[in-house]
């Protein structure tokens, strides 16, 4: 069967048959709203009303107000304290006693032991600080007019204009994608009439701010000491204002520019952190370093290479779910009739806008997105926007790899690196274990111990969880050498496990012991959190045995452990279905149908595992399905983002679009849960941007999903969009590229996916399909051959007499086999 397509024509077709489409569409719209948050009032002083631009390294806040202007400024690096360790070596005496009340059922006994031996006596992590504002005074402006203060994703620009006096005012900022900067231009439709002045202030208590014979503005700092370790990051910002006509001067403190007919602002910010065991870098070098690089340029040059460069990442994806009159709207009057209008542009323009996060606060070279992504204006924000390994540092990056981004995830694949250096002591010194671990909680300085007390931190699944984030790189790339490089860490985390399971004396299955599931509690265990062989617990076991079984197979190495791994695995305990038919999420059965708490930990094997399918698995699903509908919908915001997920999962659309329309609800508007802030940034509340990655990722999955051993097109699509869609771009485990994909009526119409490894291409799509040159394509015959696919055997469910088991009634698909080339496109369309 000849289904390859050369390029040109492969070109053609995209252009015709998607493009055409999209393009149709985009030209019946007067502006571009679908990619613009806008509004027609300044934030005030509602930092959740600024916009944020950034480039991974720096962050910026973008207030547009018009006399008092605010840009709050992070650099990825700013945190408080300094290198240090955090583990606590007592639990390793104490630990067989814990074990034993564990397993005596003494919970609370072993809890109250476990928060004196177990729990950090030292920092509880360490905070990501801001590093101040730049303020920018215009007197006389206060009577203005036609305001307005968009960000327009598609450029990555924050753009404020209003009129005093017949005068136009713009000021663009941009975090420039090539250089370190953070950019600003001021412009006037009339000669001679920008006049302010600009100064630095900061909530960082050793702030120091200067003006240069070079009219720079300078503020520099140390981080504060917290928890008893030393602030040690040295940061330097530098400010340079240049004028086309008028006067720039400075005064001690500020800048002041009168009379001119245009000002850029060039700020840079750098920090002597190297890494985080080393903070002997020279901050005020770098910083005039970046400074010196970029102000040469004018801010024309600058934004003509970095729209290019944040394109290359941001234009691989696109997404059409249609258009109405909704979209013409503000984006803060948007949201708030998201749910009583329909506004298909706003939830395309949310999607995008988590790709945007992404972009703009984590690349390679730089930090992870944290709890805020890289936007923070407290000394100490909430949960000192940090890293929580429970669920939110890896929920920021389930949109990595499939929305095209997969160079992004590269800082957070670091800091797994980096764990699995630092988290090797834990594991010896509190667990007296071979390999490496980590507990709920991390921060730049990689600390791996026990936070919070014992109800939170007693969780020690950091390093498992995070470690199956290396294994999924490879599942989408398939670069063998990448997969070498980090073969060890995967490697060194199940050996963690390998030494720290224990037999059960009872049902002698081998659990973890203290274990818990993360922040929850049964009242049948007093309240007490802490227990043994937890159903999460166990997924994540499971995981980590079976993808180094795999990893090692595929590197042809360490043959006898792959055999040890595997003799454990089978001795795991088995998912259980307790008597209200749910998926248990503790050893016994007592979870209540009544429990709403945020964290459903144990449907980790739903999603972002794939233990549980509704096609090889029904009895998981339908008791996955059952505890979803126990926890409800409404909760804090990163708790309905992995809903949509879970809803997709379980090809329920319209479900996952009700998640979708809680989740786009105005913050404080939504009883007992989370919401959306003016800016789309996600609420807990407060802010946290693990919802709005959730989201993202969710929505995809109702597109598109690749872990059950097909490529499955259309999988939930829910009905408000059946009418039609498009996307392009979205990227599935083995290296298949959706290069184009179109839906009418419900019926998926055209889809255009791209080889990039070759092998087989099992499709499981909602209706017949043939390929564009007429030939049918191969029914899908035996098992999938692509090892990117293979899925692992689940054992059966253990299931309470009184459970009722319904079994799934899923709408009929049709399996495709189609043998890929590598570097092939392969180009289906509707077969009536
Ligand atoms: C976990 C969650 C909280 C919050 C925090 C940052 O502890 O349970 O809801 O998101 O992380």
């Amino acid at each position: 069967m000849n289904c390859k397509l050369n390029y040109h024509t492969l070109k053609l077709i995209l252009t015709t048959v998607f493009f055409g489409v999209y393009n149709l569409y985009a030209q019946n719209k007067s502006d571009n709203y679908s990619l613009k948050l806008w509004y027609n009032q300044p934030s005030g002083k509602v930092w959740e009303n600024a916009l944020p631009v950034g480039n991974g390294f720096l962050g910026a806040m973008v207030y547009g107000n018009v006399v008092d202007e605010t840009i709050q400024l992070n650099e990825n690096t700013v945190w408080s304290g300094s290198p240090n360790r955090n583990d606590n070596p007592m639990l390793l005496d104490s630990l067989a006693l814990i074990r034993k009340l564990i397993f005596d059922g003494k919970r609370k006994q072993a809890e109250v032991l476990a928060n004196k031996a177990m729990i950090s006596k030292k920092s509880q992590g360490q905070a990501f600080q801001p590093v101040g504002e730049l303020n920018l005074k215009f007197e006389g402006h206060q009577d203005y007019k036609n305001f307005t203060r968009s960000l327009d994703i598609s450029k990555a620009i924050s753009i404020t204009t209003y009129t005093v006096d017949d005068v136009t005012y713009t000021r663009e900022v941009i975090a420039s994608f090539v250089d370190r900067a953070i950019i600003l231009r001021i412009t006037a439709n009339k000669a001679k009439s920008i006049s302010f002045t600009a100064a630095y202030t900061s909530v960082q208590p050793k702030a120091v701010f200067n003006t240069n014979s070079n009219n720079q503005l300078l503020i520099e700092g140390t981080t504060t000491d917290h928890e008893g370790v030393k602030g040690g990051v040295r940061f330097c910002g530098v400010s340079l204002i240049k004028s086309i006509g008028g006067n720039v001067s400075a005064t001690e403190k500020s800048i002041l520019v009168s009379n001119a007919d245009e000002a850029t602002i060039y700020i840079s910010i750098a920090t002597n952190f190297n890494n985080y065991n080393d903070l002997s870098g020279n901050e005020v070098e770098r910083a005039h370093q970046y400074l010196n690089q970029v102000s040469v340029k004018s801010f024309d040059t600058i934004l003509k290479a970095h729209v290019p460069e944040y394109q290359r990442y941001f234009n691989r994806v696109k997404l059409n779910l249609g258009t109405s009159e909704a979209g013409k709207l503000p984006t803060n009057e948007r949201l708030k009739n998201f749910n009583s209008t329909f506004d298909p542009e706003l939830v395309s323009l949310y999607y995008q806008y988590g790709r945007y996060l992404l972009i703009s606060s984590s690349q390679p070279g730089g930090q992870p997105a944290n709890l805020q992504g890289i936007w923070n204006n407290k000394l100490y924000p909430p949960w000192d926007s940090k890293y929580t390994i429970n669920i939110n540092a890896e929920m920021n990056y389930w949109p990595a790899e499939k929305t095209n981004l997969s160079e992004l995830h590269t800082p957070f694949l670091e800091m797994v690196k980096e764990l699995s250096i630092t988290g090797k002591q834990t594991a010896k010194s509190m667990y007296g274990a071979r390999g490496w671990m980590a507990h709920h909680n991390t921060d730049i300085w990689r600390s791996t111990g026990a936070v919070d007390g014992a109800f939170w931190g007693a969780w020690n699944q950091g390093g498992g969880w995070t470690s199956q984030h290396l294994w999924e790189h490879f599942l989408y790339t398939g670069d063998t050498k990448y997969l070498a490089s980090v073969y060890d860490a995967i490697k060194c985390a199940a050996l963690f496990y390998v030494d720290f399971l224990i037999e059960h004396p009872e049902n002698k299955y081998l659990v973890i012991n203290p274990d818990s599931s993360p922040e929850n509690a049964p009242e049948a265990h007093q309240g007490s959190s802490i227990d043994v062989g937890t159903t999460m617990t166990n997924q994540i076991t499971f995981d980590v045995f079976s993808t180094t079984i795999k990893a090692a197979q595929i590197l042809k190495k360490d043959k006898q452990f792959i055999d040890t791994l595997k003799q454990m695995r089978s001795r795991l305990a088995p998912m259980q279905i307790g008597k209200f038919s749910q998926l248990q999420e503790w050893l016994d059965d007592v979870d209540s149908p009544n429990d709403q708490h945020r964290h459903i930990s144990h449907l980790y094997g739903l999603f972002p595992s794939n233990q549980i399918s509704p096609y090889r698995t029904p009895k998981l699903y339908s008791a996955a399905k059952n505890t979803l509908l126990q926890r409800g919908d409404v909760s804090t915001g990163w708790s309905m983002g992995w809903k949509v997920n879970w809803w997709a999962k379980m090809l329920d659309g319209n479900h996952a679009y009700k998640l979708i329309k809680d989740q786009l609800t105005p913050v404080g508007t939504i009883a007992g849960g989370g919401g959306t802030y003016n800016n789309l940034f996600d609420a807990h509340p407060p802010f946290q941007i693990d919802g709005n990655f959730g989201c993202t990722s969710g929505i995809t999955e109702m597109l598109m999903q690749s872990a059950d051993g097909t490529l499955h097109l259309l999988p939930a699509l829910p009905d408000v969009w059946l009418a039609y869609g498009s996307v392009a771009g979205l990227k599935a485990r083995g290296g298949f590229e959706i290069t184009a994909m179109e839906w009418k009526d419900g019926k998926l119409m055209n889809a255009i996916i791209k080889s990039d490894l070759g092998g087989n291409l099992r499709l499981r799509l909602p209706n017949q399909m043939k390929l564009s040159n007429g030939k049918k394509i191969n029914k899908a015959t035996g098992d999938n051959d692509n090892p990117f696919y293979q899925t692992e055997n689940i054992a059966e469910p253990l299931v309470s007499e009184k459970a009722i088991i319904t079994p799934p009634q899923l709408k009929a698909t049709l399996l495709y086999d189609i043998k890929t080339k590598k570097g092939s496109f392969y180009h289906l369309v509707l077969a009536e």
